[in-house]
């Protein structure tokens, strides 16, 4: 009975890594396919009392249609091992953006972990460093960073060279606050979670209006991220909180979508 088992396991076993040969080739091509269509998606964010855009968060999208979103691309570079090429061809295709047509406003960019660890992102001579004065990276608390020392270091280095740092998916039910002491964040965004309905649900209003008053009192700018209702973007500016995204303002579109009201 056990000699019937292992062969049983050791078949399922060698079925299974000659399946992920067979699809890694498919992989592989679509991911290339994948970076050779990327383009860059802006969507605003607006200051809701001023109705003035303030800044574009920038949103990778692809035309492969194997990989239909972009958390499929950062799976696939991720299983792949190559999660700094798609970073790079982010950031490129980012500053080209921004060479071709200038919103003259600041522009975040999100980061995955890894990205952290890549020279090419402090290099002073990299395509964003022109920009840098106007440029936030946005790294989500759902990312495991790796050592700390390692990360606070290249944060620094960042910031030297003028870029600043966002938290971006704050509430999202991750590990969240020690980010603060680790990246003295420039901006901290809310995830969308804990907008959704926080017109009608007392405990998500407390929690933003807290939270934007810390985020105040440390001098960190806040924005609230998924703003679809004009009911959620009142409760929202009631607790503190005035800058925004969301659908209810533009949905991400190729450069560079204006804000409605
Ligand atoms: O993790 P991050 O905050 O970077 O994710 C932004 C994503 O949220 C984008 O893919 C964008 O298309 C999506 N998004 C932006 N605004 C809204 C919104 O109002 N509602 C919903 N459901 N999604 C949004
Ligand atoms: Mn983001």
């Amino acid at each position: 009975h056990r000699i019937a088992r292992a062969k049983r396991e050791a078949a399922a076993l060698v079925g299974a890594s000659d399946r992920f040969v067979g699809d890694r080739a498919g992989l592989e091509a679509g991911f290339a396919r994948a970076l050779d269509s990327l383009w860059m998606a802006f969507q605003p964010i607006v200051h809701s009392q001023r109705l003035e855009v303030k800044a574009y968060e920038a949103l990778v999208r692809t035309r492969e249609p194997s990989i239909p979103h972009p958390g499929a691309l950062l799976d696939a570079a991720a299983t792949l091992g190559e999660l700094r090429r798609l970073g790079r061809r982010i950031r490129s295709a980012v500053a080209a953006e921004l060479r071709r047509a200038d919103p003259g406003t600041d522009v975040f960019i999100n980061l995955h972990a890894d990205d952290l660890l890549d020279d090419e992102l402090r290099d002073p001579d990299g395509e964003l460093a022109p920009f840098a004065s106007r440029v936030v990276f946005e790294i989500t608390e759902r990312a495991a960073l790796a050592e700390h020392e390692v990360v606070a270091g290249r944060v620094a280095r960042l910031r030297a060279l003028g870029f600043r740092i966002a938290i971006d998916d704050l509430g999202a039910g991750y590990a969240g606050l020690n980010y603060f002491a680790l990246l003295s964040p420039d901006v901290v965004k809310f995830d969308m979670s804990l907008v959704r309905n926080v017109d009608r649900d007392p405990v998500k209003h407390k929690l933003l209006s807290t939270m934007a008053g810390l985020c105040r009192d440390l001098g960190i700018r806040v924005v609230a991220e998924g703003v679809e209702t004009t009911a959620e973007r009142d409760a929202i500016l009631q607790s503190g909180c005035r800058w925004m995204q969301g659908f209810l303002f533009a949905r991400p579109g190729p450069p560079y979508p204006p804000a409605k009201w």
